[in-house]
């Protein structure tokens, strides 16, 4: 009966530990967010904007709220719509990031609109791209990296790959 008792004494401060190794592996600052594919599309000289895509995945829900780049002047997140059989795009305040759900910043849809460039976006550019991504209690985090810039017709052979 005794040896019980002192058993059961002993368990707890592992318990104890197990709680709070939990409670610090749920801590906020292990959420993450992962861009990929980046890519911007090129331009002709004189072409004044352009459109920047890629996949972004958050590891917890949050939101895409402002992209910026030393290449253009303006920097927009757009959203292109369908209505009437004619495709328009209007700048939107955010991207809904759901938790680990891949989100598709493309030509079709949501998309990062680089307005005013500063010069021609040659193939083969590593364009700079700042994105500040806002957390579910307001927390932001600026993410940095390089978008490719791809040749005109590289929507044309992302369709024909569908
Ligand atoms: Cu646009």
């Amino acid at each position: 009966m005794n040896t019980r008792f002192d058993k059961v004494i002993a368990m707890k401060p592992l318990n104890v530990l197990m709680f709070s190794l939990l409670a610090l592996l749920s801590v906020p600052a292990f959420a993450q967010t992962t861009v990929e594919d980046a890519w911007v599309r090129a331009t002709v000289p004189g072409q004044p904007s352009t459109g920047a895509f890629m996949r972004i995945t958050s590891s917890d829900d949050a939101k895409l709220l402002e992209a910026k780049s030393p290449v253009a002047k303006i920097v927009q997140i757009h959203q292109s719509k369908m209505e009437n059989d004619v495709m328009s795009m209007q700048p939107v305040d955010f991207v809904p990031l759901p938790a680990g759900k891949p989100v598709a910043i493309e030509p079709e849809g949501y998309h990062v609109m680089l307005i005013d460039l500063v010069g021609q976006v040659k193939e083969g550019d590593d364009v700079p791209l700042t994105l500040v991504v806002e957390n579910a209690k307001g927390v932001k985090e600026s993410i940095e990296l390089k978008a490719k810039a791809r040749a005109l017709n590289s929507m044309a052979d992302h369709s024909k790959m569908h």
